[in-house]
């Protein structure tokens, strides 16, 4: 689907809602209220509507009144768009919404999206959606302001690890700097993603760095995370993004796992690799997606069987 379709739709249509995935992150979350600002902007209802609160580490994005608490009730909308969603489950509760909306629209850059929407635009090459919509409200030459780009420049810095991943190409780079221009503080913003901890996850790390176990000759690491660590060290599930990279940063290392229990039954994997492992295909394998450098899935088993179904499957792409 060309990209012109897609910003047709979002001429044409007054009332548009807008939907983040489910466990939100910087770059749904961004994303989507820089768009709905930029719509709100030109005169149009725009609402980003999400089924939980927004992670602390996000509290401070410009915008969030644009976010409205999902109800379950009958109401709709014309205009149904879909950010950073890899599949209709990372839409939860809300996907009922989507489905009674006139047209629904699905913008995405994982490379496994299963195009779940009337108009589905998939980019692959992008590093975030933030890109995305920078691109789209550059073509439909609705005005930039700061607070836009605080927003698109955080959804493109998180997805990218601070423009570190293997994701960032000159383009993201020329993005970055184009919103800079609007006179947001990158050292601030930087420090305030990627530096500024709490201290309940830095005790949690020092859990976590504990269940560490290392197999196939340093090539793969696990971690593990489950509520009496986390409540030990006085943490919030939102607390484990990024505590994969503890795997992941060890010399050596190709695929990093961590595994949070979330039930008896249910075992959240979080993957990412670092040169040569497709763990996209992994995740794929366990009904999950995402990217092949980072990507994730959920296993109904209980944490051993779901480790070592896993680790089998690790071990066939890394070895
Ligand atoms: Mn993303």
């Amino acid at each position: 689907m060309d990209l012109k379709h897609i910003i047709n739709l979002l001429q044409q249509n007054d009332d548009i809602i807008i939907f983040p995935h489910v466990n939100p992150d910087g770059d749904c979350l961004g994303s989507s209220i820089a768009l709905a600002m930029a719509l709100t902007n030109i005169g149009k209802k725009a609402r980003v509507i999400v089924e939980e609160n927004v992670p602390s580490a996000y509290e401070f994005l410009p915008g969030l009144e644009c976010l409205e608490m999902y109800k379950e009730d009958k109401s709709n909308g014309q205009l149904a768009v879909a950010i950073d969603t890899g599949d209709r489950k990372r839409l939860g509760e809300r996907a009922r919404l989507f489905d009674r909306c006139k047209f629904t629209v699905n913008i995405d850059h994982h490379k496994t999206n299963t195009s779940f929407a009337d108009y589905n635009f998939i980019d692959a090459s992008k590093s975030s959606a933030g890109e995305i919509i920078f691109d789209i409200l550059k073509s439909m030459n609705v005005k930039i302001d700061k607070s836009i780009a605080v927003c698109l420049y955080v959804a493109i810095a998180t997805d990218t690890g601070g423009f570190r991943y293997s994701n960032t190409t000159a383009d993201t780079h020329r993005t970055a700097a184009k919103l800079m221009e609007y006179g947001l503080n990158a050292g601030e913003l930087s420090s305030r993603l990627f530096e500024v901890v709490s201290k309940s996850k830095v005790l949690l790390t020092a859990e976590v760095i504990k269940t560490l176990e290392i197999f196939s000759g340093g090539k793969i690491a696990f971690l593990e995370v489950n509520d009496k660590i986390l409540e030990s060290a006085g943490a919030v599930p939102g607390d484990c993004d990024g505590l994969v990279n503890i795997g992941r940063n060890i010399e050596g290392v190709e695929v990093a796992v961590l595994l949070k229990e979330i039930g008896n039954n249910e075992i959240k994997a979080n993957m990412r690799s670092n040169k040569y492992a497709d763990v996209a295909s992994i995740a794929s394998f366990f009904s999950g997606g995402g990217h092949a450098r980072a990507a994730g899935c959920t296993i109904y088993s209980h944490m051993n069987k779901a480790k070592s179904m896993l680790l089998a499957k690790v071990r066939e792409v890394v070895e």
